[in-house]
């Protein structure tokens, strides 16, 4: 597979410093010599730029969504990018950063392949909080409703107005840490939320099964996985900036990461939120890396399309 790699050092999202170490950490962890010793043909396109802010700036625009003007710059630039990488036939692998980045990356997926694309969100939230009910303002817990149409104008207009996502292609794995108002959506929309507990109680090969009958039945040619490494259990990943108890496995985020890459659809990646600041003893640099190594696996072995439903049952 060809992969070009981008960086986002951003922590505006999750007003949290220290994610945006995550990019350069990853390469200094050897990432880009992972992906081409599994097979594939890297190019690192560098880091995104993403604009200075000082704290007080915070709230400059917007009195709900911290550092909005920044989050939106940096979204504009990564759009190009991820536009431009799918246009020239090659898979952008983007690492955080926050996963306020998505944004911009969905808006540059839905550039180069419009709307009929699905996206699967591994992560222990589900990101669809608006400036109406987010808790925090931190806007990393908004993209995936911009995404869908769902939200304030200013989010919902990155790289052109039209939805970046059709909310019934969009599937939620590893949910576990929910706010009033995102519960209120996900009854009101059709996307489909995998929670920890379905997890737990049918295993997690049944919602793969369950995952890739829709995706078949839905005609999905087009993936775009969102993986927010806090879909792991706390134990694995104390270097991320809000961790959830009762998370996913390794083996099960492997499983899982393994059956969809194995689709032949994947089109391209987020992985965000890793906080190298946080990081204890090393343990979250561990946890990344044996995830990035399964991607690097699935993405080497791919030589062309795969028909979708071929894993599993
Ligand atoms: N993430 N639901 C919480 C909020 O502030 O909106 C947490 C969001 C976490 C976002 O982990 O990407
Ligand atoms: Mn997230
Ligand atoms: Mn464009
Ligand atoms: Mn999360």
């Amino acid at each position: 597979m060809d992969i070009d790699l981008i960086g986002v050092p951003m922590f505006y999202g999750c007003d949290r410093e220290g994610v945006e170490l995550g990019p350069d950490k990853l390469r200094e962890l050897g990432l880009k010599e992972l992906l081409e010793n599994k097979g594939s043909n890297v190019r690192d396109k560098g880091n995104v730029v993403v604009p200075f802010a000082s704290p007080d700036m915070k709230y400059v625009r917007s009195s709900k969504m911290k550092y909005l003007d920044e989050i939106l710059t940096t979204a504009e630039n990564l759009a190009s990018e991820v536009e431009d990488s799918l246009k020239r036939g090659r898979l952008p692998l983007v690492i955080g950063g926050d996963h306020s980045l998505a944004l911009g990356s969905l808006a540059g997926v839905a550039g180069a392949l419009g709307n009929r694309h699905a996206v699967i969100w591994i992560d222990a939230h589900t990101d669809i909080n608006t400036d109406q009910t987010s808790p925090s303002g931190n806007v990393h817990g908004m993209p995936l409703a911009a995404a869908m149409g769902v939200g304030p104008t200013v989010l919902l207009s990155v790289h052109g107005k039209e939805k970046k996502v059709l909310d019934r292609n969009v599937y939620v794995v590893g949910a576990r840490s929910l706010d009033r108002g995102e519960e209120k959506l996900i009854s009101d929309s059709r996307m489909t939320v995998y929670r920890i507990g379905d997890i737990h109680s049918s295993g997690m090969q049944a919602v793969i099964d369950d995952l890739l009958r829709r995706l078949r039945e839905s005609r999905i040619s087009d993936i775009h996985i969102s993986y927010d490494i806090d879909s792991l259990d706390k134990s694995l990943v104390p270097g991320t900036g809000t961790p959830v108890r009762n998370g996913l496995k390794l083996e099960e985020s492997a499983q899982l990461v393994e059956a969809i890459m194995d689709t032949g659809l994947v089109r391209s990646i987020d992985f965000v939120e890793y906080n190298p600041k946080l990081d204890k003893d090393g343990r979250t640099a561990e946890s990344c890396l044996y995830m990035l190594d399964v991607f690097a696996g699935c993405l080497g072995r791919q030589t062309g399309r795969m028909d979708i439903g071929r894993t599993g049952s």
